[in-house]
């Protein structure tokens, strides 16, 4: 039997190892924190330019400039789901307002309950890194993130916490929750980089 010609396209863009999830599941470890709008607040700090933390309360961070991106999850665990829908803040525009010192060569970007990931400013400042706050241009549900969570569609998808709360700059790299259980410091999904000990000299600092 033939396959439909789109399911053969899908195939052709799946990192390897990977197979495409029909619907959206949800993936995470630990509880679903609860939003208190009063108490919310997203931080940029570490090594700022101005040596100084930038903050936005929900309402400030709602309207900052809002665009569309259109970018691939990808989960370690093999599911995949192709050219999603993500509206937000992209991560060039607070690079923008909350411009880093120039030593910062990394980035960690912290979420409720002390997740986080470690990230290549490279990586932080492509163009299709978004905070994202919908999709579809539905507002995101708390399961999937609400009201931040970053995406990063060139990399496996723990890269990409829900939940967000802050970006801390860095001057050296440290790893991040996932990173810290043997997960890869870098994890290009078209590299199957998924584990630590598939890391190669310069990847990431010491396990
Ligand atoms: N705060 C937080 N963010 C997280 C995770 C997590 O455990 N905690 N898991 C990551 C992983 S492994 C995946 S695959 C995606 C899943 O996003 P989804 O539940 O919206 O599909 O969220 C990522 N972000
Ligand atoms: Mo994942």
């Amino acid at each position: 039997m033939v396959q439909p010609e789109s399911r053969e396209g899908e195939q052709a863009q799946l990192p390897p190892g990977q197979r495409l999830q029909r619907g959206w599941p949800v993936t995470h470890y630990g509880p679903v924190p609860r939003f208190r709008p009063e108490r919310w607040e997203f931080r940029v700090f570490g090594a700022t330019a101005d040596g100084g933390v930038h903050r936005w309360n929900h309402e400030e961070f709602s309207a900052l400039p809002h665009e569309t991106v259109v970018g691939d999850l990808h989960c370690v665990t093999r599911f995949s789901m192709l050219g999603v829908e993500w509206g937000g803040v992209t991560a060039r525009t607070v690079l923008a307002l909350a411009p880093p010192a120039p030593e910062v060569t990394h980035v960690m970007v912290w979420a409720e309950y002390g997740y986080s990931a470690n990230l290549r400013l490279s990586d932080f400042e492509a163009e299709h890194t978004v905070f994202a706050t919908h999709r579809a241009g539905e507002p995101l549900t708390a399961e999937h993130g609400f009201p931040v969570r970053l995406v990063v569609p060139h990399l496996y998808a723990w890269k990409g916490p829900k939940w967000v709360r802050g970006v801390e700059y860095m001057t050296a790299d440290r790893r991040g929750f996932w990173e810290e259980r043997g997960y890869h410091n870098i994890g290009d999904p078209w590299r199957e980089q998924r584990y630590s000990h598939q890391e190669e000299p310069g990847d990431g600092p010491e396990p």
